[in-house]
């Protein structure tokens, strides 16, 4: 579990003691109505709304990613064993490379296959924010945050990357990594964040898993816990590539809706992660209401493929009944395709999960972090949800 420092310990201890402001005075803004007022009641109609959304977040949440698959990307495997993990696995390690006029980029992706399979395997990709330990290739060092062994005895192929192959979690990240490699001289307030640029990797590591023939690359799951909870929820609204998108404890600018939070606020976020949103984010510190987008609109975008929250009941900063109602605000738009989103209106027991509509959510006993008890959850849901991209 992750020390929280005596701060933000003190703001979670406030934030527990907040009332949950219930989802109809929040004056969410509605996922199923286009900015000129027109309805949309049809899944026809989506793609045209879906657009739009992406366009409202890009300009004043995540910013706007300057290039998408560049033309030097490549792939090269630089290590694999056929014997992993007690020849449970085929380990393979690819170099997924890049350069611009300005220097080289390159992102480390480590990838566990299962050997007893008569197909490709279905697959889940973490998005790594804690330290590159926590997905070590060689198996000396073990974590609950990547379970790599557990994920490949229940048939799914097990990757992982680290944001910082990326760009760096600093301040100064607009400096380095992609940012640097890939960033016009003049950022624009719509310019992409952190999260935004590690949402980029999370898609070229994908660009690499729909090469190889031992994945299916029509059930690839991507997962991520708190910030790179927030990435992979950006990652999968855009890519639809991936056929199931997990959020861990992603609290504020993640699964949380903004209007009526408890714990982190944007005001927040922008003061203590500078780098992690675009400049024009900044001017909605303390002004959720003006903020044209709340974020059940972005687990909308990944409507109708399965989605997936869930929260700890100790991680009051980023507060579990904001990432719920998130999804209950939802589900409508599910529904464009008669599938149930979130089919729950009040927060579950802890302990309790929902699995039968295609927004999953559970609630773990605990702190902000992610376990064994999280992973398993997801491998159950995609189980039942991770069946194909298509409604
Ligand atoms: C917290 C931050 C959250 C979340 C988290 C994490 O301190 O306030 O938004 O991203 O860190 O990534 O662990």
């Amino acid at each position: 579990m992750t020390t929280l420092l005596p701060a933000f310990a003190a703001l979670n201890q406030a934030a527990a003691t907040a009332q949950t402001v219930p989802l109809a005075q929040r004056n969410l803004p509605d996922a199923l109505t286009m900015r000129s007022g027109a309805k949309v009641t049809t899944a026809n109609e989506w793609p045209a709304r879906r657009k739009e959304l992406l366009e409202l977040f890009r300009t004043h949440v995540y910013g706007r990613a300057p290039i998408g698959r560049p033309d030097t990307l490549r792939f090269r495997l630089e290590k694999t064993d056929p014997q992993a993990m007690g020849g449970i696995a085929t380990l393979k390690q690819i170099a997924i490379e890049y350069h611009s006029e300005r220097g080289k980029g390159r992102i480390n992706l480590v990838l566990f296959v299962p050997n007893r399979r008569t197909t490709p395997a279905p697959a889940f990709m973490l998005i790594c924010n804690r330290p590159a330990s926590n997905i070590d290739p060689t198996r000396q060092t073990k974590s609950e945050f990547w379970p790599a062994e557990q994920i490949v005895a229940r048939g799914y192929a097990a990757a992982a990357f680290q944001v910082d192959d990326v760009a760096p979690d600093t301040k100064d990240a607009w400096q380095h990594g992609a940012h640097h490699l890939f960033d016009p001289p003049q950022r624009a307030a719509d310019a992409w964040g952190t999260i935004a640029a590690w949402a980029w990797g999370a898609s070229r590591a994908m660009d690499y898993l729909v090469t190889d023939k031992d994945i299916d690359a029509l059930r690839v799951a991507v997962v991520g816990h708190s910030r790179g909870g927030k990435t992979a929820l950006w990652a999968g609204a855009q890519d639809t590539r991936f056929a199931l998108v997990i959020s861990n404890d992603s609290g504020s600018t993640g699964a949380a809706l903004a209007r009526g939070k408890s714990g982190e606020t944007i005001a927040d976020i922008n003061k203590n992660f500078p780098h992690w949103f675009a400049q024009n984010y900044k001017s909605y510190n303390s002004r959720e209401d003006a903020l044209p987008v709340d974020q059940h609109q972005l687990i909308a975008l990944i409507a109708p493929r399965p989605a997936y929250i869930a929260s700890a009941t100790q991680d009051t900063w980023a507060d579990p009944a904001s990432e719920f109602l998130a999804g209950v605000a939802a589900s409508p738009v599910y529904k464009l395709w008669n599938r149930e989103g979130l089919p729950a209106s009040t927060l579950p027991k802890p302990g309790m999960s929902i699995h039968n509509g295609f927004i999953g959510y559970h609630l773990r006993e605990g702190g902000h972090n992610l376990t064994l008890f999280d992973w398993q959850n997801f491998m159950t849901f995609a189980d039942l949800r991770m069946k194909s991209t298509q409604p």
